[in-house]
């Protein structure tokens, strides 16, 4: 498969609720599961998948994925996951080999935050009776880990970052997209982060310590965007929970990991008809499974699907990658005439790119040559020629035409 995933989401979290029953339903990849915490100790990578509904019917033609797969006239593009292991109270201060852990998130570009919605694991991840733990609480101690944590890489070199941005021998924001360097921070976000907290760039060393954390959260916020899968949903005190959460300033998904497990895997043996996010699936060898398998099959299709639309496991990915990431789908052809590359592939590939990437830039993405020898585009919709500053559409095709590919 060609380059296409272009971020990596980090699925985070106290022990204990369902992170990687969550990894293990999104890619397939193996990954122990327990109902007790520490579980996962070195984290899982493993590649996902974006769902989008496909073009190719509406462009009435027959496509020929590369890079992706399209399945029931939805295209899936591989994006890739890091599992990590639990974090408890204290862990930017080592707790639980806390810090270790914490840097599993460091090439995160956003992350899925899997909450127990249930209220059944205490802080720690341990076993209670659900409805007993409150999972607003998971949701701000998350918070503080990780700005926590990320003060603690900044606090060292700060003062004589703020000193020398004060006497203007360096640019401030160079200094610290040096310094966090190692945590995929961009000096634009930096520069957001700074502005956004209203504190004046010019007088860093007069930052009070409320004002540096206040800079670090928010910075935090910008730089490693979070959503919340609220997980367990099927446990009765779930429901409640996860209209609690909903009033935080989150998206919050209700999300069954457990049955997304179970639906990819009985779809994966062709036991059942079921694409990742569907909101039904269809029972297609019914002589291959137990009574007890189909029961269970049924539960989710009447307690998840028909109740939430769906298992959340998908919804949280595509949310992840289109409203904290604001990515869309592009799908770059050779030839205008077929939709295809110069191979006679149709719709071969579909690219996530950033809102706001310009035809260019798309040129650019797919290979520097492409970019430096880029003239301009054909938006394949309404045939219209459009310019290398024209800002990409979701679910746009457009062919690339190049001084190369003239000559
Ligand atoms: N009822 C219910 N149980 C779930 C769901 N998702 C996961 N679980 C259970 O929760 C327990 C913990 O699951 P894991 O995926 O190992 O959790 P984790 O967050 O990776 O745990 P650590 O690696 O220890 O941090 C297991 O018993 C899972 O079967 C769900 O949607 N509903
Ligand atoms: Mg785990």
């Amino acid at each position: 498969m060609q380059k296409s995933y272009s971020r990596l989401l980090g699925i985070v979290g106290k022990p204990n609720t369902g992170k990687s029953t969550f990894f293990s339903a999104a890619t397939l990849a193996p990954a122990e599961i327990a109902n007790y915490p520490f579980t996962t100790i070195k984290p899982n990578r493993g590649v996902g998948y974006v769902r989008t509904p496909c073009v190719h019917e509406e462009f009435n033609v027959k496509d020929t994925p590369v890079n992706s797969i399209c399945l029931n006239g939805v295209r899936l593009i591989p994006v890739e996951f890091i599992d990590c292991a639990g974090l408890v109270p204290g862990a930017w201060q080592g707790r639980g080999l806390g810090n270790q852990f914490l840097d599993e998130i460091r090439k995160a570009d956003a992350l899925i935050h899997i909450v127990d919605a249930s209220g059944g694991t205490d802080s720690e991840g341990r076993l209670c009776k659900p409805g007993e733990h409150d999972p607003i609480e998971d949701v701000k101690f998350l918070e503080r880990e990780i700005t926590m944590w990320m003060a603690n890489i900044l606090k060292r070199d700060w003062p004589k970052i703020a000193r020398t941005a004060e006497s203007e021998t360096k640019d401030l924001y160079l200094m610290l997209e040096e310094r966090l360097s190692g945590l995929a921070i961009k000096r634009s976000q930096i520069f957001e982060a700074i502005r956004k907290a209203g504190l004046n760039a010019e007088k860093p060393t007069q930052w009070s310590e409320e004002e540096f954390l206040k800079f670090v959260d928010t910075l935090r916020q910008i730089a490693k965007p979070m959503l919340i899968a609220a997980n367990k949903i099927d446990i009765p005190k779930a429901e409640e929970n996860f209209e609690r959460l909903k009033k935080l300033n989150y998206i919050v998904v209700p999300c069954c990991a457990e049955a997304e497990l179970a639906l990819r895997r009985a779809a994966e043996k062709q036991l059942i008809d079921y694409v990742p996010g569907d909101c039904n699936f269809k029972i297609t060898h019914p002589e291959k499974l137990t009574e007890s398998q189909i029961k269970a099959l049924e539960t989710i299709r009447e307690k998840i699907l028909l109740k939430y639309g769906s298992t959340g496991v998908q919804e949280s990915i595509n949310m992840a990658y289109s409203k904290l990431l604001n990515m869309i789908t592009v799908y770059p052809v050779e030839d205008l005439e077929h939709l295809s590359d110069h191979n006679g592939r149709v719709l071969p590939d579909a690219y996530l790119v950033p809102y706001g990437t310009t035809a260019r830039q798309l040129a650019y993405i797919i290979h520097t040559e492409l970019g430096e020898s880029f003239i301009y585009a054909v938006e394949a919709r309404e045939r219209k020629r459009v310019g290398e500053d024209y800002i990409l559409k979701d679910r746009d095709v457009l062919s690339i035409v190049s001084a190369k590919k003239r000559a």
